[in-house]
């Protein structure tokens, strides 16, 4: 995908402000602190477009990006950072699963997991959420940077089969890897 234009467009709390001109949208899902805003900054090569933060939390809000003019992304909130035991019924629950499941525009969520850790319970509960909704889903694991190749690749089998993924694209945000892959799921979805 070569990057034209890429622009931050709103900061959103509520339904009635969501974009109404149906681009098709992804989202980028996942635990606080995983690396949503990072890997959106990386797949779009602009340095500071969605806010990062060594502190869990960040991003609160639906925060929605232009991309050529064409498609968006939207910065979700991560969970777990307020330890609801269940994701759906808080209100990172109410905020986000009511966006996902509305969401006509939405082509493609990308699920956004560590590539150091176990998937934990709240990983699990949103997977099981999209799989019950057939959501449309590639799973990233990031941060891939911090992990030899043989730790990597355990991993990324651990997450392949406790999230039930076809594919699990390595990531990391401060080399570029995976790029090209995360790119290519992302066009099947917004020319079909
Ligand atoms: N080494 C390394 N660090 C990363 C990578 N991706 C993100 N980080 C770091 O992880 C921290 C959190 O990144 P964010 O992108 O803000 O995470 P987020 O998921 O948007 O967090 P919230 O908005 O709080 O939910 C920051 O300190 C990033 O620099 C990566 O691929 N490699
Ligand atoms: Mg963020």
């Amino acid at each position: 995908m070569k990057i034209v234009n890429a622009e931050f467009i709103k900061s959103v709390f509520d339904e009635e402000d969501w974009p109404r001109d149906g681009r098709p949208e992804v989202a980028f899902l996942g635990r606080s602190n995983v690396g949503k805003s990072s890997l959106i900054n990386s797949l779009l090569g602009v340095r500071g477009l969605a806010r990062t933060s060594s502190t869990p939390g960040r991003t609160q809000s639906l925060n929605f990006f232009l991309i050529n003019n064409r498609f968006r992304f939207v910065d979700l909130p991560g969970y777990g950072y307020a330890r609801v035991p269940k994701i759906i019924r808080s209100s990172w629950g109410d905020l986000v699963t009511n966006y996902l499941a509305k969401r006509n525009s939405l082509v493609l969520s990308i699920q956004i997991v560590d590539s150091r850790h176990e998937p934990t319970t709240l990983d699990l509960q949103l997977n099981e959420w999209l799989a019950a909704h057939a959501k449309p889903r590639v799973v990233v694991a990031t941060k891939s940077d911090k992990l030899s190749n043989n730790e990597l690749r355990k991993s990324i089998e651990r997450a392949r089969r406790a999230l039930d993924a076809e594919q699990v694209i390595t990531y990391s945000a401060t080399t570029g890897k995976g790029r090209e892959e995360v790119w290519r799921a992302i066009e099947e979805k917004l020319s079909g």
